[in-house]
């Protein structure tokens, strides 16, 4: 099959977890003999084959507001889009996300193919409410997908639920695909714990955008707690974005400044070294529907303390591969991130119950398997 991505984000820029999904999806469709294209945002227009996967790149230099900034490039997107189909066709046309939805929408009557929506979040819960015309106009872009879509996908079974109750996507054109991970990739960090901690530390991890939906406040708020009873906790909080000095002097401000490292923003190599060196991975969202991070991190055998939303309740079993806490609840996140750690026999066996479950449960080659089926659904 023949097939069109559509996303905003491609390795080697990554934002949030849409690239790792587009990356490893096409990856895996490549690997089972299918012929994946990707047409994604750049600093300049340019193009490459990566992995077996045709990447072309728009120019998507930043726009006034993010809005005008997307609809400006997806309109380059359509047209580098109908430029390929002057040379070849493509069986489907898959968008992921509101950033890419003009684009397919208009590829989609130009190749006459069947058009494929993956929803990775929801503006309405990723910021909260629908309370500006900015957030309204991304919002409509998303119900647009899902009505042009012949199909739409989504990662986490809460999402799954949004979508029928705000869309109204009749059921049967809705389906539940959960995210997968390269298990083996995760087994090969190295361990680093000297580099990050004090001989007597206890190191724990936060990976991901430093804002508000991942719930980093409610983290920074939960270590004096933890640090009251278990001072030899140390905060390991990487991730880039515009939050990094925010949070950083949040922690200063409440006295953990020396507790809480943040080194920015870490490439995959130093991320899964990461992963291999530290107690805990911490996920204190308050909205995620699904959150890579969890299968990233049972992969690697370190277990998950993580809000009880979205994705988390599907990947992360409580006592189990983890410990489930209550969102928003600095108490309750300190009190799981203290239980994780207090145990080392405990926490290695949590360890390897992840790893099992993800290499079982969360393949990459499952997932791929999936959507195939739902592109042939939509091929009829
Ligand atoms: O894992 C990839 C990712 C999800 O929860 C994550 C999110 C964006 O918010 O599907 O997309």
């Amino acid at each position: 099959m023949k097939i069109l991505m559509l996303t905003w984000e491609y390795p080697p820029n990554k934002v949030g977890g849409v690239a790792a999904h587009v990356e490893d999806l096409s990856k895996t469709l490549n690997e089972m003999g299918h012929d994946i294209t990707v047409i994604t945002f750049g600093d300049k227009e340019e193009s490459e084959v990566r992995d077996g996967i045709k990447v072309h790149r728009i120019n998507a230099k930043e726009g006034p507001d993010i809005t005008s900034w997307v609809l400006m490039s997806n309109h380059r997107m359509q047209k580098k889009g109908a430029e390929l189909l002057k040379e070849e066709d493509f069986d489907i046309i898959h968008a992921h996300d509101w950033s890419a939805v003009t684009a397919a929408s208009s590829l989609k009557e130009i190749a006459d193919s069947p058009m494929i929506m993956t929803l990775h979040s929801l503006e309405r819960s990723r910021v909260g409410s629908i309370h500006s015309e900015m957030s309204k106009l991304i919002n409509d872009l998303e119900w647009y997908g899902s009505y042009e879509a012949d199909r739409v996908i989504t990662v986490g079974e809460d999402i799954r639920d949004e979508i029928l109750h705000h869309f109204s996507v009749p059921e049967e054109k809705l389906h539940y695909v959960p995210n997968g991970v390269f298990a083996e990739k995760f087994q090969e960090g190295e361990f680093i714990r000297d580099e990050i901690a004090l001989d007597w530390e206890v190191p724990v991890l936060f990976v991901g955008r430093l804002c508000h939906q991942k719930g980093v406040r409610h983290l920074i708020q939960s270590i004096p707690k933890v640090l009251e009873k278990k001072p030899e906790v140390k905060f390991i909080v990487a991730g880039g974005g515009g939050g990094v000095e925010h949070y950083r002097n949040m922690a200063e401000a409440y006295g953990v400044g020396d507790k809480a490292y943040f080194p920015g923003f870490v490439p995959d190599e130093q991320l899964i070294d990461l992963y291999n060196s530290v107690d805990a991975t911490v996920m204190p969202s308050v909205y995620e529907p699904f959150g890579i991070v969890a299968l990233e991190s049972m992969a690697s055998g370190t277990p998950v303390v993580g809000s009880y939303v979205g994705g988390i309740k599907q990947t992360v079993v409580h006592e189990w591969t983890g410990l489930h806490v209550e969102p928003a609840n600095p108490d309750s996140i300190a009190w799981g991130i203290e239980k994780a750690v207090s145990d080392p026999a405990w926490n290695n066996w949590m360890g390897k119950n992840g790893k099992k479950r993800a290499r079982e449960k969360f393949t990459w080659y499952k997932v791929a398997n999936e959507t195939l089926e739902i592109y042939e659904r939509a091929l009829g």
